[in-house]
This record gives structure tokens, sequence and C-alpha cells, in this order.
């Protein structure tokens, strides 16, 4: 019979579903645990991806391996079902999101049975389903009465393009992440999270579990924590004050002017008639421009004079009030001492404008020159002289604090979350409008407050959902008066923040999971998805996990104790894969032509799992004739193994166990494909060698394996049997006896490794006293040596 993998892989995934390979239930023994999440698909249109697969591949070797070693491995699947590109296919085409999304959820349903994935699919979940997103709205409720979901007006980002507020996570470098619009600045009612709340603790989280580095860095700079200090200014001839925030209030003796943000409300106060007109213009200007626009260090700064003047506590000296749009209004205070000497745009911003320059740190040599932006010695500054930086800002808090015009002050760099949106495809926010009673949470037997389909999708700015007439029709949950529901839907990272919890109980009608079963699961103890999510998804699930922590919802802090980030494959070409360039291959043709077993194998054997990697067809096809070589070792079954064979074998399961264990798939193959070539080299193996690499080799292609594993008389799954494990004394170097001939004839025998070079067999040959007897007193012409096979003295 030969290797037909369309036959094997149908007649194996039928049976796997009808054994329910993957499903699991609590057993008991919470030891035995292990919770495996691979980072859930966005069900587009366009279908499963090599990437999918990859990462797919990647847990379900890991899931199928650890089973086989004991281990209850929950590893499930669903759906991030919500989003815009189904709303937006809606808009185009007026097919309904809920049909496209059902239609993407069976092909990816599919297409990831029929690469053997054993996911437990009696837990599978979509975000859009209305007995999911009833305990997202839930969970909004909870933090509503917890006062972690609020409502305020203030600048957010706009996205033209998209018709909808964005967080400022999803705003990158200045445009929308999604379509690349420029985000500009509106002032708007939006809902909140309040993730800053946590600044501190998920800062301090990251030091307790195992990421990978540059994801941790990422979310420290997003948290951005900055440690210094407040300090109110006087304004001149005037009753009000300042407050600056500053991260240098050792430098307090060099700030020569302030300068607020346009948009500070103290500029209206402050600004002078003569210099009105010019401010208004400026601040007009400025709002038309992003945040990145405004911050950025090599854009030119500009500004412009209030008129006013402000008191340098320390100095007693008048100094100037400028605004400027490089200071921002929603971080520290909105206001800035400006000390040009020793912060670069300051310095700029001071050049340009004819400002004066004071240098109060000097560097620790001495030197004073403008333009020194790191730490030193205090100078020109009284009672600072002579301190270092840090012996200078405390003491200057401590000041400052004296005089009650300051204080120390840490501030985020992280904002509150922003997660009203007003598009339609998504779970809508369970509040009611009542005029007599402002916001009120929906009753949660109200819930799932169900998406109306009486809508139009095309975006206008406000939420499809305003126009639909069943929607609103609802009555104030407390005075019972007529009331309106609220037409914003949620963020879909909302969705995406709690799903591994709902994995846990995915069909309890009364919790979003029951404790017990989360206690079981959780946290989860591998993670695997890509590095786009580092500061959105991930800190969003973190915060989620805090929260719910602190309400007693669960009972760890950390939701994913290790995390891995598998790396892209890219097109052919080495470029990303997309649909413009035409480079994007289809797993379903690799799986058709090759088998699920080759693109599995094949995805892991392209190189570290977290490297991006070229898509080479070639590959494939020499996967596959591994494969082939696997099926035709049946042949090749019988008697005994060589001692040569059973060395092999044991270094191959302690290789691939271990390289297992560290997601190292590619060298693992690389093991079982010389092992597969010592095999077929070998005079015969026994039929225990080949069953003990059937078990090492299934979770990577559990098709062929399961298949020959029945072939060779076996009623019960492979995956039923034990992991195999290694006998150490069989891990030495084998050595191999070779025959030593003198002019052809074999005189003596050595024993050296199969591999060893001429100079160690001729040292072991001439030690040999009967080959010396041959060689005694002659010349050494020559000596001819193939390793393994010949070594030939001719004399
Ligand atoms: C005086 C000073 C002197 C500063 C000096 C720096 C160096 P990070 O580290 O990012 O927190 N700043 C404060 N609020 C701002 C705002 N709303 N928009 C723009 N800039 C703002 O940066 C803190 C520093 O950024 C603060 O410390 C302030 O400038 C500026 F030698 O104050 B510093
Ligand atoms: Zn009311």
């Amino acid at each position: 019979m030969s290797y037909n993998h369309q036959e094997i892989e149908k007649k194996w995934q039928a049976r796997w579903e009808a054994d329910r390979l993957g499903l699991v239930t609590e057993d008991g023994s919470n030891k035995n645990a292990l919770y495996y999440l691979i980072m859930f698909p966005y069900p587009s249109g366009a279908g499963l991806h090599v990437g999918h697969v990859e990462s797919y591949s990647a847990i379900d070797m890991l899931s199928r391996m650890e089973r086989m070693r004991g281990k209850n491995v929950l590893c499930p699947i669903g759906y991030d079902a919500f989003g815009l590109p189904a709303e937006n296919y809606a808009i185009k085409t007026g097919v309904h999101p809920s049909v496209t999304t059902k239609n993407a959820i069976a092909a990816f349903h599919r297409q990831m049975q029929s690469i053997g994935l054993s996911f437990d699919w009696s837990r599978e979940i979509s975000t859009c389903d209305p007995e999911y997103y009833k305990w997202t709205q839930w969970l909004f409720l909870l933090f509503y009465k917890n006062g972690l979901a609020y409502r305020k007006k203030s600048p957010v980002n706009w996205c033209d393009g998209c018709h909808t507020v964005l967080a400022n996570e999803q705003v990158v470098a200045g445009a929308c992440e999604r379509c690349g619009t420029i985000v500009i600045q509106k002032d708007l009612e939006q809902w909140f999270f309040n993730i800053t709340k946590y600044a501190d603790r998920l800062l301090a989280g990251l030091d307790t579990i195992d990421w990978p580095e540059k994801i941790k860095a990422m979310q420290r700079h997003w948290i951005g924590k900055s440690v210094g200090a407040e300090v109110k200014f006087a304004v001149a001839s005037s009753d009000e004050q300042i407050t600056v925030f500053t991260t240098r209030p050792d430098t307090l003796f060099g700030a020569t002017y302030l300068v607020l943000a346009p948009e500070h409300t103290l500029v209206d106060s402050i600004v002078t008639a003569d210099r009105r007109a010019e401010v208004e213009t400026y601040r007009i200007a400025a709002s038309k421009k992003s945040a990145l626009e405004r911050t950025e260090l090599q854009k030119e700064k500009s500004g412009v004079f209030t008129g006013s003047y402000a008191i340098n506590p320390a100095t007693n000296e008048q100094i100037p009030i400028w605004i400027a749009d490089y200071v921002i209004t929603t971080y520290g205070t909105g206001a800035i001492m400006a000390v040009p000497a020793h912060d670069a745009r300051d310095l700029e911003f001071a050049k340009k404008y004819q400002l004066p320059i004071k240098v109060v740190v000097s560097s620790k040599d001495g030197e004073i020159v403008e333009g020194f932006f790191e730490e030193g010695i205090a100078t020109s500054s009284d009672f600072l002289n002579g301190l270092s930086t840090i012996e200078a800002k405390a003491k200057m808090i401590a000041w400052l604090e004296e005089k009650q015009i300051g204080n120390a002050k840490t501030t985020f760099r992280l904002r509150d979350w922003l997660v009203s949106r007003q598009r339609y495809w998504g779970a809508p926010i369970p509040i009611i409008w009542c005029e007599d009673c402002g916001a009120q949470a929906a009753e949660e037997k109200s819930l799932p407050v169900e998406l109306p389909t009486d809508v139009d999708f095309k975006p206008t700015g406000e939420s499809p959902l305003v126009d639909s007439k069943t929607f609103h029709d609802v009555k104030c949950p407390k005075c019972g008066k007529d009331a309106r529901r609220e037409s914003d839907t949620m963020d879909t990272f909302v969705d995406s923040s709690w799903y591994y919890l709902r994995y846990t109980d995915p069909h309890n009608a009364n919790a979003f999971a029951d404790k017990k079963n989360i206690d079981y699961w959780c946290p989860v103890d591998l993670y695997l998805g890509g590095a786009e999510h580092a500061v959105m998804h991930l800190l969003y699930a973190r915060f989620f996990a805090y929260a719910l922590h602190d309400l007693g919802y669960v009972s760890f802090e950390e939701p994913f104790v290790k995390l891995k980030n598998q790396g892209l494959i890219l097109g052919p070409d080495g470029d990303k894969m997309s649909k413009s360039k035409g480079n994007v291959v289809n797993p379903d043709e690799i799986v058709s032509e090759y088998g699920a077993d080759s693109i599995r194998l094949y995805e892991m054997f392209m190189g570290p799992l977290e490297d991006a990697k070229p898509w080479d067809t070639k590959g494939v096809v020499g996967v596959r004739r591994f494969l082939d070589k696997v099926w035709k070792l049946q042949e090749h079954v019988s008697g005994s193994s060589s001692d040569s064979v059973l060395r092999t074998l044991h270094k191959t399961i302690k290789k691939v166990t271990e390289d297992f264990e560290e997601l190292k798939f590619n060298t693992a193959i690389a093991q079982c494909m010389s092992a597969v070539n010592e095999f077929t080299a070998a005079e015969s193996i026994s039929k225990e060698t080949f069953e003990t690499f059937l078990k090492l080799l299934a979770p990577m292609a559990p098709h062929i394996t399961e298949e020959l594993w029945q072939q060779l008389g076996h009623e019960t799954s492979i995956f039923k049997e034990a992991w195999p494990t290694f006998d150490a004394s069989m891990l030495v170097d084998d050595v191999i006896e070779m025959g030593v001939q003198v002019n052809g004839k074999v005189r003596g025998t050595i024993h050296l490794a199969p591999g060893a070079d001429q100079e160690t067999a001729k040292v072991l040959a001439l030690a040999e006293p009967n080959v010396l007897k041959w060689i005694e007193g002659k010349e050494l012409v020559k000596i001819i040596y193939v390793p393994g096979k010949i070594f030939n003295i001719v004399v």
C-alpha cells in the first residue's frame, strides 16, 4: 500500500472527532492541568492563512505530546468575530456581517480540521454570539458598578476614514491603525475603562512573568512611568497659578519661561488683549495636528507669547508664559517649566524665539555647557550647588513642599482605555439613558442587549444603532419612563480581554465562567501569538485580570504565565504576504497536494518558531519525501535493531523531548530526519524501535503515524500511548569496529567513532601489535582511509 495522504487524513480526522480526542473535563487533579492558548483568529473572508497554520501546529504538537505524558491539556479555539472588516464589507455589498462572519467561521473550522488540530471543539466560542457578548456586557456593567467604567468628555482620537473614535493604542505614528487616515483630536464624550488605576501594578507585574523581553519593554514604555514633581508658579499681577509637571525639579533655577498646551484652560484668562488674536489663530492651527506631529523631536517647534509672566519661585524672576503645541494637554498637567539649557525641545524653542538660556547643571567633571541633557552636578542654583542630580531633586522637592508650592509626583504615559465605538458590528454598551435619571445600567435579566438588524450600515459618525427603532424602544430601569439605549458599541478588544476565561466554562448560562473552572485551568500556562499585540490585547487582558482579581472573580493577577511569539511567514519573495503582492500561499492547496502532515512539519521545520521565514514550496517537497521514507520504513521492520540503531533512537527521544519543551520544533524535526536516514540505511529495525519512533513523530505528523500504528496491529489510538523515555546509558557516543589492512589484507581490528579522522585511526592502528608486526622495518608509503569502511596501510 502506498502513502495516500488524502485518504489517511480524512479517515483519522473523522476518527478523532468521533473519539473526541482534544476534549477535556476538569479531572480533579489540578497538578495535571495544562492550559495552552493560541490567540484566537479574526474569521476573515480570506480564510486560514499559512501564518495561522504555524502557531496552531506548534500548540497542537505541544498539546498532543503533553497528553501522551499524562497531562490534562486544555487547548481551545474560538473566533474574535466582531470588528470592522465584516462591517465594511456589509457597507459595500449589503450582506449582513452576521452572514459573512458565519460563513468565514465555517470555513476556518473546516480548514483547521483539515490540518488535524486537536482543539477541544466542544468549547468553540465566537465573540459575536449573543451567548458570549451577554457576558462581555455583564463585565462592562461589573466595571461600571465598581467605578472602572465611566463616561467623560475629553479630546479623543478621531478617524475620519473609519468614522469612529480610537483608543490611543490604535493610533500608530499618528495614523489610524486600520485604514492609515491621519487621526485628529475631537472633544467628545466617550466611555472609558479605568486602566490607569492599575498602571503601577501592570508595570510591576511584568517582572513576574515569562514573556519575551521585547514585549515587556514595549509595555513598560507604553505605561511610561515618570517620577518627578509638580511645581506651582504664580502668575504675575494675577491670582492665577500654573502647575507644571517636571521630571527635573533640580533644574528649577534654570527655568526661564513657561509653556502651556494651546488647549490649557488657563490660556483664556492670562492672554493679554494685544496677543489674543495671534493666540487664537495658533490654537486653531494646533487643533488640526496629531499628537505625534506635535511632539516629534524632529518637527520644528512653534509657539506664541501670551503677554503674561509668571514668577520663578526659586529665583523670584519674572519669566514669560508662552503657548506651544509641543506641550500636550493630556500629559502631566498640560504645562511645563522650560529649562532650555538642559532639555532639547526647550533649547530649540528658546533659540528660535531668543529666550534666555541658563546653565544650572554641570557635567560630573565640572564642565558648564548649554545642551547638557544628562544628570550631573547642580550649579548656579543657590542651595542646590554641588549636589548630584539625584540629591538636588530630593532637596528641591523638600524645599517646594516646605513652601507649599510643590510636591513629589509620579505620572504615567498610559491613558484610560477608550472603549466606545460609533460602529455597528460590536457588543452594544448595556446602558440606558433616561432624561431624569441619567445613565442607568441595563438590568442583568435584560442581557444580552442584542444587536438590532434594522440598521443602515453606512457610517455617519454616529453609531448606526442610532437609527434603529426596535433598539431604542426601552424604559428606564429606575423610573420606568421612556428612555433611550446607548447606541455605541464596545471596542472589540473588550471581547478578547476575557475570552480565555470563557473557554474554561463555555456553556455556562449563569456566569461568565464558574470560579471552580477558572481556578482549575487558569492562569494560562503558555500563550502563543503574534508580537503585534504587544500593547493592545496583551495589556488590556492583563488589566481585566487585575480588575477581576480585585473584584474576587479570579485568583490570579497575571493571566498568561508564559508568552511566546511566533514569527511571520513571509511570501516566497521574502515580503510580507499580501493579496495585492500576489504572494499569498493558500494552505488548502498545500494540504491537498502534499498533505496536512507535510504542511505541519514544513512550517515547524522552516526555522526557529519566533523568526520571520520566507515560504519555499521546495521545502514542503523535502518534508514530504521524509514522510515517504517513514512510510517505507515499515517494510524494513524485521528482527532486531542494531546497537547503533538503538543509540540513535534514544538520542532522538532525548532531543525531541527537550526541544519540544523549549519550543524548538525545527531541531526536533531535523533529529527525526537524520534518525530515519540511519534506520533506512540499517539492515533492519525492530518493531519496537519503529513503534517508539512513531510515538515521537506522532504529535508532529499525527495522521501518518496513527495509520502506521494501526497497520502494526494496534487497535487503540497512538495518542493513548505513553510518551517514550530514553535510557541514559544509550546516549554515549557509539563506537564501531573496523578492520585494519596492510597491503590489502586484514591484519587487525580497531574500535573507533564512525566519523573519526585519519590521524585518530592511524594512532589506533599503529598501536595494534598484529598490525605492527606486518609493517615493522618497512617504509610507510601511504594510507587509504574511508571512515567506517576501509583503513589500508600500503608499505
Ligand atoms: C523641566 C525639565 C528640565 C524637563 C529638563 C526635562 C528636562 P517624561 O520623561 O516623558 O515624563 N513635559 C511635562 N509635561 C509635558 C507635556 N504635557 N507635554 C510635553 N512635555 C511635557 O517627560 C517629562 C518632561 O517632559 C518634563 O520634565 C517636562 O520637561 C516635559 F532638564 O521639566 B521637564
Ligand atoms: Zn429614569
